[in-house]
């Protein structure tokens, strides 16, 4: 049986910044397309989403501005929420998880699995800050990541290879509060015993959804069940976070990806009892279908642990799907909050307060579905100068200005069809289907393509059909020729709704599509005769898009700049002055200089050169650590300044006798301390 009900998830953005286009490219705007479009097909959606307020990363903002957390998370929940409603996400809730509600049905939901005895209480020992008198959560502490190496790793995720693991797997571990290296105590938790529901993951994602699943979404889950699954704390020794509502909890709150998926289940109830509906059949009808719009890197949290936890619980359905894209990166860097490397969308929507679809297309059109993608502004300015201006807006231009003009807006009754006009209304019926199918398999790119082919499809008709040379000799092929054209640009008023919702709503008004009856759904399309029929009265042509100029992009360009500049101003730390040193410490330093007489590379070793020096009283050798800025060839016979009186120290087998003065530029570029000939007024070295 088709699904009548939709309970729609977007991810629920961290509040501990504001939603920049990976987050929209990724997650919103692919399920607003989804949500818009079946209710276009007439299914009851419930499209849910809110703030996730709880975690570490909002504590260590908090910290870090001399805040408290819920200031931080009152600030960015009302920013985003309010970019989400401008840019056109039509949520039916956005709700957050610092609310009451949410706080009840998560702790309600911990008890009940509590009281099933569905968790395992154990005490281990995590990592604890002495100095800082705190146990290290999550995002608490960095250090190697087990899996891939990134020396950066999170507590609880690798965010360079998407790995989650528990903070005490991690190599050399660092406090995040302190930098000091944490020690073991022993500490109470409950543990989801992912362990026991493995056979049921197995069956129900390796076995049951194969096919339907997106391949890197599936690729994710089997490669963790193939690892096998061990059980997960989802309580903290936290103080921010909704508290462990059992014995032996005071002090411990819920992990933040325990009760944050649990927010849509809240999102839910907290918008039914706005509506005055039942939120039960959203959540616990089999025929509901329940769609998770996600990132890459909360795949293990949608297909697997929270699946778990409501297969524990027992009383819910289990998601249908969860299309997860992959990453955005922005003009070939990746996206970073942290180093303001993004492209916010709340400045957006001031730098181009009526340009929503021009995003959400650019956006849409380079989907990161299947692998990671680069946003570019070049690219950007090309699909709004070359497709929605060239041939969307190009289009509906001539058929509503050519209209008015020979007919006064009226659309003209046709006269006999020739054989390019049955079949382009048979081409133009065919789309409905044609974007639909895309859509239900998550291809969104495809479909906002398709969408585009049947503004092309107009364009090329009336570029075909030349009423404007044709009036002049046939007004009643004219006649045919508008009542066709019309056609295609109601249907497209329709279809481009879920992509660009504000240009539908204007393409509908200059249509009057209000005060048809029969040509509003989708599905007319394909039904129905005529969209517009003869007689009815559109109203006058307005411009659907802009051109954007080079210079809009050059200021988005340099806006980009200005962030790299600074970030690398940020990171350029210089070495302060090391202790001083009296004359007599500096007196025993025995420096000569010499002249390099060979150079070979010391095998099997990418930094070492064995040099042969002459010093002028002797020839010695001496490694040293320069093959990576110099070739052998380079340097021999070059002068040097030699530190001859160090003692000796076997390098890789090699007796090194002595050390070349080297020095470093600002840029970190290595350079020789060197007496040479052309620099007679020699670098401020004495050499004795
Ligand atoms: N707050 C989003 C993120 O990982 C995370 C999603 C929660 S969805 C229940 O950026
Ligand atoms: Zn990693």
């Amino acid at each position: 049986m088709m699904s009548k009900r939709y309970t729609i998830t977007a991810a629920l953005p961290y509040t501990n910044g504001p939603i920049h286009i990976g987050h929209l490219a990724g997650v919103y705007v692919p399920a607003d397309i989804y949500a818009r479009y079946q209710r276009l097909q007439g299914k009851d959606v419930a499209f849910i989403c809110g703030s996730d307020e709880h975690g570490v990363p909002i504590t260590i903002k908090a910290k870090k501005e001399g805040v408290t957390p819920q200031d931080i998370v009152d600030k960015y929940h009302a920013i985003i929420k309010q970019s989400f409603l401008d840019f056109g996400i039509s949520f039916d809730n956005y709700s957050r998880t610092t609310a009451k509600i949410h706080h009840d049905t998560a702790s309600d939901f911990f008890k009940t699995l509590y009281d099933k005895g569905e968790f395992v209480e154990e005490v281990t020992e995590q990592l604890y800050d002495a100095e800082a008198n705190q146990f290290l959560a999550d995002r608490f502490v960095i250090g190697t990541c087990p899996k891939c190496g990134n020396e950066e790793s999170y507590g609880d995720q690798c965010e360079n290879c998407g790995t989650s693991h528990n903070a005490t797997d991690l190599i050399n571990p660092k406090s995040a509060i302190t930098g000091a290296t944490p020690t073991l105590k022993e500490t109470k938790h409950w543990f989801l015993p992912l362990d026991k529901h493995e056979a049921f993951l197995k069956e129900w994602i390796l076995v049951g959804h194969k096919k339907d699943w997106k391949s890197n979404v599936y690729g994710q889950c089997k490669s963790w069940i193939d690892d096998g699954l061990r059980p997960r704390a989802v309580t903290r020794d936290l103080d921010w976070g909704i508290p462990v509502p059992v014995e032996g909890g005071e002090g411990k709150v819920l992990y933040v990806w325990f009760d944050a998926p649990i927010g849509y289940i809240s999102a839910t109830k907290e918008w039914a009892e706005r509506e005055g509906k039942d939120w039960e059949p959203y959540w616990k009808d089999e025929n509901t279908k329940l769609l998770h719009f996600i990132g890459k890197d909360n795949i293990v949290f949608h297909c697997i642990i929270f699946p778990a936890m409501l297969k524990a619980e027992g009383s819910y359905i289990l998601p249908n799907n969860v299309p997860a894209n992959e990453f955005l990166n922005l003009e070939g860097n990746k996206l970073s909050t942290s180093k303001n490397w993004a492209v916010w969308l709340h400045e957006y929507l001031q730098e181009f307060p009526d340009k929503q679809d021009v995003l959400r297309y650019a956006l849409t059109a380079n989907a990161p579905e299947t692998k990671d993608n680069d946003f570019t502004w070049k690219d950007f300015q090309a699909r709004n100068n070359n497709e929605l201006v060239a041939i969307f807006g190009n289009f509906i231009n001539r058929v509503v200005v050519l209209t008015n003009k020979y007919y006064e807006g009226v659309v003209p009754q046709p006269n006999e069809f020739s054989a390019i006009d049955e079949e382009t209304l048979a081409t133009l019926k065919a789309f409905p289907a044609v974007i639909a199918s895309s859509i239900e398999r998550y291809r969104f790119r495809e479909a906002s393509q398709e969408l585009m082919n049947l503004a092309r499809l107009g364009n090329k008709y009336l570029a075909d059909e030349e009423p404007w040379k044709v009036i002049k000799e046939d007004d009643a092929r004219v006649q045919t020729i508008m009542y066709v054209a019309l056609q295609i640009a109601s249907a497209l008023a329709i279809l481009s709704e879920p992509f660009l919702p504000f240009t539908s709503k204007k393409l509908k008004d200059i249509l009057c599509h209000s005060e048809l009856v029969e040509a509003s759904t989708w599905n007319s399309i394909s039904e129905v005769l005529e969209l517009l029929p003869a007689n009815h009265t559109i109203g006058k042509a307005e411009l659907l898009f802009t051109k954007i100029e080079d210079k809009d992009v050059q200021f988005q360009l340099d806006k980009l700049e200005a962030s790299k500049k600074a970030n690398e101003a940020a990171k350029k730390k210089v070495e302060p002055q090391k202790d001083e040193i009296t004359f007599d410490d500096f007196s025993k330093l025995d420096i000569r200089v010499g002249t390099i007489l060979e150079a070979t590379k010391m095998p099997k070793t990418k930094k070492l050169l064995v040099l042969k020096v002459d010093t002028g009283f002797d020839t010695r050798t001496i490694v040293s650590g320069i093959a990576e800025s110099f070739s052998p060839e380079e340097v021999i016979g070059k002068k040097v300044t030699v530190l001859v009186n160090l003692a000796p120290r076997v390098l890789r087998g090699v007796e090194s006798q002595g050390m070349i003065l080297m020095t470093e530029d600002e840029s970190g570029n290595l350079m020789f301390v060197s007496p040479d000939e052309h620099d007679k007024v020699s670098n401020g070295l004495s050499i004795s």
